[in-house]
């Protein structure tokens, strides 16, 4: 038994928790079946409804996909690319899903969607809030692969005052109740190189959709 054990969630506020590290056991499995899903719905950059290139480049799997063209901003069953269904949800990726969720209490959380974002050195989110979903008593777990970033984690309206904290590999966010329509938002990345990922940081959002 260790004074300073890191297990268990660190919660950063009511509705949210990190559980740090605790894709790394799986990040092998994770990153194969990662590959499998962006051979079959490659890595896009998506539009705006306003015409503008995202500069996170998405895809997508599971029964529903987020998609955002000059149509608005909706999740769909079809990869717009293809026009086939997005692949299946992988075990690993659903699992982890549903194991982290349940550490913070959401026990259960179903997840129908899994939006993957693809960041490059420089590449930034700006602050927005999730309101895509149907139900937002349903959590996002987030999931963070390769290179660090800072996560920008705001209030319910966008000039609320907006708190810094650091994601690493392997680190699973849960972001639910109270703080499940919060804005956040993701400082542009530092360059540097990431054993698994290279130059990238991956983040893999589950959600129920539908
Ligand atoms: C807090 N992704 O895909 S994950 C997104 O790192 C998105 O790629 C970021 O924001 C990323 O929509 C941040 C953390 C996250 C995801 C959803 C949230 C935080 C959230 C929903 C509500 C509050
Ligand atoms: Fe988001």
């Amino acid at each position: 038994m260790t004074l300073f054990s890191s297990a268990g969630p660190e919660w950063i506020a009511p509705g949210a928790c990190i559980l740090r590290d605790f894709a790394s056991p799986y990040e092998r499995l994770l990153w194969q079946d990662l590959q499998a899903i962006v051979r079959q719905a490659p890595w896009r950059h998506m539009q705006t409804p306003g015409g503008q290139a995202i500069a996170v480049s998405m895809s997508n799997c599971g029964r529903l996909g987020w998609v955002s063209d000059r149509g608005g901003y909706r999740y769909q069953m079809e990869d717009p690319l293809s026009g086939i269904p997005w692949p299946v949800m992988p075990a690993s990726f659903e699992s982890l899903a549903i194991a982290a969720a349940a550490q913070a209490g959401f026990v259960q959380f179903r997840p129908d969607a899994c939006l993957l974002n693809r960041y490059e050195a420089g590449t930034k989110l700006g602050l927005h809030q999730d309101k895509d979903e149907q139900d937002f008593s349903q959590p996002i777990v987030s999931v963070s692969l390769g290179l660090p970033a800072t996560f920008l984690f705001g209030g319910l309206k966008r000039s609320d005052p907006v708190l810094r904290t650091e994601l690493y590999h392997g680190d699973v966010v849960v972001w639910g109740g109270p703080d499940r329509l919060r804005y956040h938002g993701i400082l542009p990345l530092k360059p540097g190189w990431h054993p698994l990922t290279g130059k990238l940081r991956i983040n893999l959002t589950f959600r129920v959709a539908g």
